[in-house]
């Protein structure tokens, strides 16, 4: 029985379209900079919010009205929301999924049980991904929800706690590694603290790196290859949490000798909770190498939470598809809507809404990115303002050619300082108007 009979595939229908559920912007197999559209988003749906969201807040419960799911925690309730979630996937032409393993199957009375659900729901996703085509693009474990995380999982006081996270990723690996995941997150969950007074953070960081060497170990020990990923977040659940932006991670990695297997997966919504944009977190990450997946959404700007809401804003997303461009795309990650509806926007009808104007947002801003870029029009004001280091004194620095001494030589013989060029940044900001504009 489908899931949504009154739905069919979602179709490019062009820019005057008025169909809401046509898309406008996004056509799969339009080529931009030599990729189809398809290839540059390798859009994925998360089922966390999309199909385990009730719409709860702190002020009331759920209401969302899921047809297909009838409300139970059996595996076979399990299972059929999964048949449901892939005929979405289908119907919105998403290549790619994204799950935790407690958002797919129940968790059970003990570990043991809690791996039989995953497996027996894994078989559905398996089959499902078969028959559709659809792919994992990445897997991860929830190891923030159930109390016994309550004082985080790699970063707890309690080392059976510790050992409990272990066994737990080392099983979604395992499933993640079946259903031919592309890569593996690492969200941060409760791995921070919420006073230093009862915190021994020196030895939390220490555990968190020693989990995260374990999980590399792992990978060889089955042969997964996928990309382990970690995800910023500053703050929620805790008051500080670890891996707070791309620039604490990348430190972090670093530190801890983890470089080489961990990129990032950058959340919008985090990236501001940060308090950046997040198309400097996308081009911190980039000039790291280590830009791996984007979580798609935005906040609110009246609200300083995570709202976790659909981007429609084309400022927004010319912005992160410029700075995705400009370092060579997501490679094996995507663009995966880690969003959620409204609670006011209860019915089945809404989840295909949310994700065709965000999907449409993406593809607007593409194009605009990439109109930019034809004409150098960001670019070459940058190269000029840097000119000064392509010659002279500036290319000897850059080459490591010149000391403090011979800088001091250089001015005291010179005197002051050639003249500044403007920043010209209003001009610039009208720059990128005038390609929103045009596309
Ligand atoms: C939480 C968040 C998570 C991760 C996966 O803010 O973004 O859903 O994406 O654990
Ligand atoms: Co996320």
């Amino acid at each position: 029985m489908a899931a949504f009979p009154e739905i069919s595939t979602v179709q490019y229908e062009g820019p005057q379209s008025d169909n809401p559920l046509a898309f406008r912007w996004y056509n799969p197999d339009e080529l931009v900079e030599g990729k189809t559209m398809k290839e540059h988003f390798r859009f994925s749906i998360v089922y966390w919010h999309t199909f385990r969201g009730t719409g709860s807040d702190p002020f009331g419960p759920g209401t969302a009205v899921r047809p297909w799911d009838d409300g139970s925690e059996s595996v076979e309730n399990a299972q059929n929301r999964a048949r449901a979630a892939f005929e979405l996937f289908e119907k919105l032409q998403a290549p790619y999924y994204a799950f935790h393993d407690r958002d797919v199957a129940p968790e059970g009375a003990s570990l043991a049980e809690s791996n039989a659900n995953l497996d027996a729901v894994a078989d559905v996703l398996a089959e499902q991904q078969q028959q559709t085509g659809v792919k994992l693009l990445w897997g991860t474990a929830n190891m923030f929800s159930n109390p016994r995380f309550m004082h985080g999982a790699a970063t707890t006081c309690n080392a059976d706690v510790f050992a409990y996270a272990a066994a737990q990723v080392k099983k979604a690996m395992e499933v993640t590694h079946r259903l031919g995941g592309e890569n593996y997150v690492f969200w941060g969950g409760r791995e921070g603290y919420q006073n230093l007074y009862n915190t021994d953070m020196k030895r939390e960081l220490d555990h968190l790196a020693k989990f995260f060497h374990m999980a590399v170990d792992y990978a060889k020990e089955i042969g997964f290859t996928g990309q382990f990923l970690i995800e910023p977040k500053p703050k929620e659940p805790t008051k500080h949490q670890y891996d707070s932006d791309a620039a604490a991670c990348m430190n972090f990695l670093r530190a801890y000798d983890l470089t080489d297997h961990f990129k990032l997966n950058l959340e919008t919504n985090h990236a501001t909770l940060a308090g950046h944009t997040m198309m400097h977190e996308i081009d911190y990450a980039g000039a790291q190498g280590a830009l791996g997946s984007i979580d798609a959404n935005t906040g609110d700007m009246l609200l300083g939470w995570d709202t976790d809401q659909f981007a429609t804003d084309y400022y927004l997303t010319t912005q992160m598809m410029y700075y995705i461009l400009k370092h060579g795309g997501l490679g094996s990650g995507g663009v995966n809507f880690d969003a959620k509806v409204r609670r006011e926007s209860f019915e089945p009808i809404d989840l295909f809404y949310a994700h065709v104007g965000s999907m449409d947002a993406y593809a607007k801003g593409l194009k605009i990115a990439a109109a930019i870029r034809a004409d150098n029009a960001l670019e070459d004001f940058v190269s000029q303002r840097y000119s000064s280091f392509d010659s002279g004194i500036g290319a000897k620095i850059e080459a490591g050619e010149v000391n403090f001494s011979d800088l001091e030589k250089y001015m005291l013989e010179k005197g002051e300082v050639t003249p500044n060029v403007s920043g010209r940044q209003e001009m610039l900001e009208a720059v990128v108007n005038r390609y929103i504009d045009r596309v």
